[in-house]
């Protein structure tokens, strides 16, 4: 459960995760102290006025309205904001474990509308961001930042050419959270070796992200009330979540390479079909399932356990190692 957090600016208009609900009257309150129990939102109970003094008013008629208006986010899936980078043209010159030639740059371009689309047709705003032609990588933005409901952190890539991407990063989260906390190091963290879930923060030990990146990072997480677990990216796998994805509170996409390993074994998973292990990276946005196009198999599994699946053709991006999760910061706003 989070604590519903809805906050009035001075012109008047109720802030929730984001949303803008118009015509309320209380103009400079922020309110606190309810909670999401389930779908249902609890009446608020205690109302501040804006100089911090703590009185207490009857709202009940506003929050009416916002009850038929603004449902706010609670579940690890549902975001209302992505942010994504445009891919430069010196993706080309991209990092990848195995060449198989460069991508396409009019495919990956296309490939990115079609993914953005993807994210706009879950019901998120989406930031796009210039590519910068200095960081082939660049357009991979998952590994630069982690967004929780509390607020950001800016992370410090293991690869020395992706490093300041994450710099670069930076006042765009500010521009959204309220809080925005950054890996100082000496450790390392990538992006894509986290996968948050309803109940805790895995972080695989990685090529990328080592143990003292995940100890600052469980430290300024803890800080938020979230619980980090290290586990172990598979060798010779780029990220922990090459091989996973999150699907729903209780339920992991997965390779079955990586079930193996038993860092799920409190979760029920689901394992990707025979000869279709490289689509086990998958984003659940809201109501979808954004899958790389391409692999029916899993895809019909999905289907059948009552996942609604979208695809998006991921070729271009695979050549450099990439998929679903890393072309997108996917949060919710603070601010
Ligand atoms: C890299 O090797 O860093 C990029 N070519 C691919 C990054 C993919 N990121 C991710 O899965 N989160």
């Amino acid at each position: 459960m989070l604590p519903l957090r809805l906050r009035c600016s001075d012109d008047g208009l109720l802030h929730a995760a984001g949303s803008e609900i118009a015509g309320s009257e209380i103009a400079g309150s922020e309110i606190v102290g309810s909670e999401i129990a389930g779908s249902e939102i609890v009446w608020p109970e205690i109302v501040r006025d804006a100089a911090g003094a703590g009185r207490t008013l009857a709202l009940k008629p506003c929050f009416e309205k916002i009850l038929k208006v603004a449902p706010m986010p609670y579940h690890s899936w549902q975001f209302t904001h992505a942010i994504t980078r445009r891919p430069p043209t010196s993706i080309c010159n991209g990092l990848r474990a195995v060449d198989q030639g460069n991508p396409d740059f009019d495919r990956i371009t296309a490939d990115h509308r079609d993914y953005v689309a993807a994210l706009r047709n879950a019901g998120m705003t989406v930031v796009e961001l210039a590519p910068l032609e200095e960081f082939p990588d660049c357009c991979f933005v998952e590994d630069a930042a982690l967004c929780l409901p509390q607020g950001a952190i800016v992370l410090r890539p293991g690869a020395v050419t992706r490093l300041g991407e994450a710099r670069a990063m930076a006042p765009h989260l500010a521009d959204v959270f309220t809080q925005v906390e950054a890996i100082s190091g000496p450790g390392f963290v990538e992006g894509g070796d986290i996968l948050v879930t309803e109940r805790e923060i895995l972080v695989g030990r990685s090529a990328r992200t080592d143990a003292a990146g995940i100890a600052e990072l469980a430290q300024i997480a803890g800080a938020w009330g979230h619980r980090v677990r290290e586990v172990i990216t598979p060798p010779g796998v780029l990220h922990f979540k090459t091989d996973c994805s999150l699907l729903d509170h209780q339920t992991i996409l997965a390779t079955p390479r990586l079930n193996a390993s038993g860092c799920f074994a409190d979760y029920t998973v689901i394992e990707t079909a025979a000869g279709e292990e490289a689509c086990a990276n998958a984003i659940r946005v809201n109501e979808v399932v954004i899958m790389p196009a391409g692999f029916p198999k899993t895809a019909e599994i999905l289907i059948a356990r009552g996942y609604r699946v979208v695809t998006v053709n991921n070729t271009e991006c695979a050549k450099v190692d990439g998929g679903m999760s890393c072309l997108s910061l996917r949060f919710t706003p603070t601010k």
